[in-house]
């Protein structure tokens, strides 16, 4: 058996010079997550030029079972892309793997690798006069192999579906070497299994994704978007109702924000400030979009706003009257999680019910919360439009973080038993990665769980991909 520095030197040969990181300054960061939960260390740090050196790579792991953790932008909140403890497995970054290889205009699609940026895609889309709609937080550092693998959400996904609904083909390399090339632009292609489909929500446990062909729409021409005081969770359900049958399903953004969540970002995010005068208990972030130019969205959305007044469910509101107000409203938005890390330790809950349900569910566990957790302060917010809270819990000042944390377990277990009882999801869309195995033993369905340990084993028999993430280990 070839002990570790006989793997590593091997390993150093099958990538190039670039390709090999040793430097500490480079690599610390990369072997802890995103939140600082987990720490790891690793066999060694590669970072592959292309496909055809992680196929070398993969190869080389599978027949010296050694286990390999994938990371893109390291932005995931599960811990996905963090290596164990035991410095014996290799962490392959997909950085390097950074090309738009082409845009098709006419089929409206883009061809890109696993380790571009997101925010680089939006623009070369944008380049191309076209629009590529996810969007989230942390598009300026993640990347499009882990949006892939993490089936993102974000921003968008009323209008145009989680990552996975926007992808029509991939470049995979298995765990084995052999490099599955269903890169296609096809829209229509029913033949047999969608084994490409796997690969997405699959968080690194089944192979490398190292590129793939992604849908994009005709750009935006005409957008309305308003900073909303609304009297509750229910009048913001009945308001996006209103707003979808006004403006002929127009509407991709529409986020829920709760007051202390303003307040936070105001304190704490230079160039945030309230939008409107008087404060409210929870607010909307929405915003109407078409790829028709002139269209007049903003008087239609003023208009919506009125009646809505009119009948009690808003009380207040701005509409971004220029692009500066609109990245202001944005602003706010896109920092609450930042503004949550500065104001101290928080206790994150990803989760899903029906949009109908909303109202109840904040009321049930909301009152849950508030009588079990007096260190605690409510940060609930999130993308209302898909039935989907970060129904977070911050700790509260003169509280400390342990304090806080040693009520996480009990959290967790009376949040996501709501969640069940709610029909919903105990992860909409942050994943599994290792934060969640054991909710996942506890509320997946045991034949589905069944399925997904079978699909795992016939991919990855050696159990090299990933180990510990998603599934437990065997
Ligand atoms: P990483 O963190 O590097 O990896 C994530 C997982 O994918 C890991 O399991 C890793 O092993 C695997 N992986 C990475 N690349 C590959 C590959 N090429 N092949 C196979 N497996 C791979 N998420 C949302 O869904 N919606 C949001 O609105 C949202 N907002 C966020 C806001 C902020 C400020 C932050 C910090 C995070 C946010 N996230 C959000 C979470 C995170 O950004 C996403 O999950 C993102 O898609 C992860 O991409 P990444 O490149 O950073 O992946
Ligand atoms: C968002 O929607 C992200 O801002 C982060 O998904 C959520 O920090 C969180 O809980
Ligand atoms: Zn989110």
């Amino acid at each position: 058996v070839p002990d570790a520095a006989s793997l590593i030197q091997q390993l150093r040969a099958l990538v190039d010079d670039a390709g090999f990181l040793t430097d500490p300054g480079r690599t610390a960061p990369m072997l802890r997550d995103h939140r600082a939960q987990y720490r790891g260390h690793a066999l060694a740090v590669v970072a592959p030029a292309d496909t055809a050196a992680v196929s070398r790579v993969l190869a080389f792991c599978n027949e010296h079972r050694i286990g390999v953790v994938p990371q893109g932008g390291n932005t995931g909140y599960c811990g996905g892309a963090t290596p164990d403890a035991s410095s014996s497995q290799l962490l392959l970054s997909l950085e390097r793997l950074d090309r738009v290889r082409a845009i098709d205009s006419a089929n409206y699609t883009i061809t890109a690798e696993a380790g571009c940026i997101l925010a680089k895609l939006q623009s070369a889309a944008a380049d191309a006069d076209l629009y590529l709609p996810l969007s989230l937080g942390a598009e300026g550092s993640c990347m499009l192999g882990g949006n892939l693998s993490t089936n993102a959400g974000g921003l968008n996904v009323i209008r145009y579906g989680m990552a996975r609904e926007l992808v029509l083909g991939l470049e995979v390399v298995l765990p084995d070497g052999r490099v599955l090339d269903v890169l296609t632009g096809l829209r229509k292609d029913n033949t047999g299994y969608d084994i490409k489909s796997l690969f997405l929500g699959a968080e690194g446990t089944l192979g490398v994704i190292t590129a793939a062909c992604l849908k994009l729409y005709p750009a935006l021409r005409s957008r309305a978007t308003a900073f909303v005081a609304v009297r509750d969770p229910a009048a913001a359900v009945a308001l996006l109702t209103a707003l979808r049958g006004a403006s002929g399903d127009c509407v991709s953004s529409f986020e829920l924000i709760p007051r202390v969540a303003v307040e936070l970002t105001s304190q704490h995010i230079p160039g945030v400030v309230d939008p409107l005068s008087a404060p409210s208990a929870w607010y909307v972030l929405c915003e109407i979009s078409s790829s028709r130019p002139d269209e007049p969205l903003d008087a239609l959305l003023e208009k919506t706003l009125a009646a809505a007044f009119d009948g009690g469910l808003v009380s207040d509101a701005a509409v971004a009257i220029d692009e500066r107000q609109r990245e202001l409203f944005w602003r706010l938005r896109e920092s609450i999680p930042e503004s949550q890390r500065k104001e101290g330790a928080n206790i994150k809950h990803d989760i899903s019910v029906p949009v109908s349900q909303v109202p109840r569910f904040i009321d049930v566990a909301g009152r849950w919360v508030e009588q079990h957790i007096p260190q605690g302060v409510l940060c609930a917010y999130g993308h209302l439009g898909d039935g989907n809270l970060h129904f977070n819990v911050n700790q509260r000042a003169g509280f400390t973080a342990a304090q806080l944390q040693a009520i996480e377990p009990k959290a967790k277990r009376a949040i996501h038993d709501f969640v069940k009882e709610f029909g919903g999801s105990f992860s909409a869309e942050h994943g599994i990665g290792q934060l969640k195995v054991f909710e996942l033993e506890r509320y997946a369905n045991p034949l589905e769980l069944e399925l997904m340990q079978r699909v795992k084993h016939a991919f990855d028999p050696n159990g090299i991909m990933n180990p510990g993430k998603v599934l437990r280990r065997p």
